[in-house]
């Protein structure tokens, strides 16, 4: 049995849909990125950040949701999400890594700038920069998807399910003037393991 600390409505999300693609049992400990108990010392000690999602798996006591879902899909459930091989290994760690680094700023951008700040700290001008960045991102899924079904292949992996999770609200981001990445968006959501996570 892991733990995971955090709400559906976070990062923590993301390795909860790994858990629930893997059948991995698990315990969520109820903790809001907005409440206090996450700045705590006790919360502190496991993850130094203030933050959710935390993963604790025995001895093991993990933050950042990307690196959880690689833990988690390396280690458990088979590795059915996981590489067959040290190419399809690289090439996880290149889509996790774009996710995190060139995929996830503008997502944030734009969410921030249409729904988390409060409307008067809103600022138009940040939600069109975003969009503009996030159009070169869905061009990149959009070439790397022509032929394939998911992201290494024929197979869905870890690397589509970090992918999809930062790009949650890709279609009210611009996605939808990108067929194949819209299509294969749709197809990853549309999991049981995911509209169980997300809770659709
Ligand atoms: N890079 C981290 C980001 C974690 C993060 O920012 N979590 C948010 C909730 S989605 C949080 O806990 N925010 C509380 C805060 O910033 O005080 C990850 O992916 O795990």
């Amino acid at each position: 049995m892991i733990t995971l600390y955090g709400i559906t409505r976070s990062r923590a999300v993301r390795p909860l849909w790994t858990a629930e693609e893997l059948g991995i049992p698990y315990e969520l400990v109820e903790r809001h990125h907005a409440g206090p108990e996450i700045k705590r010392p006790d919360y502190l000690a496991l993850n130094p950040n203030g933050k959710v999602p935390t993963l604790v798996d025995g001895d093991l006591v993990l933050f950042e949701s990307l690196a959880i879902d690689l833990y988690l899909a390396k280690n458990h459930g088979g590795g059915a999400l996981w590489a067959h091989d040290a190419q399809e290994e690289a090439l996880i760690f290149q889509w996790t890594l774009w996710a995190a680094t060139e995929a996830e700023p503008p997502a944030r951008q734009w969410f921030r700038h249409t729904s988390f700040l409060p409307p008067e700290q809103r600022d138009p001008a940040q939600v069109q920069a975003a969009l503009d960045e996030l159009r070169s991102r869905f061009a990149v899924l959009e070439m790397t998807l022509d032929g394939r079904t998911y992201l290494l292949g024929e197979r869905f992996t870890v690397a589509d399910l970090n992918v999809a999770a930062v790009l949650q609200r890709l279609a009210l981001m611009g996605g939808t003037d990108y067929p194949r990445a819209l299509a294969w968006h749709r197809r990853c959501m549309a999991r049981p393991a995911a509209m169980r996570a997300f809770g659709g």
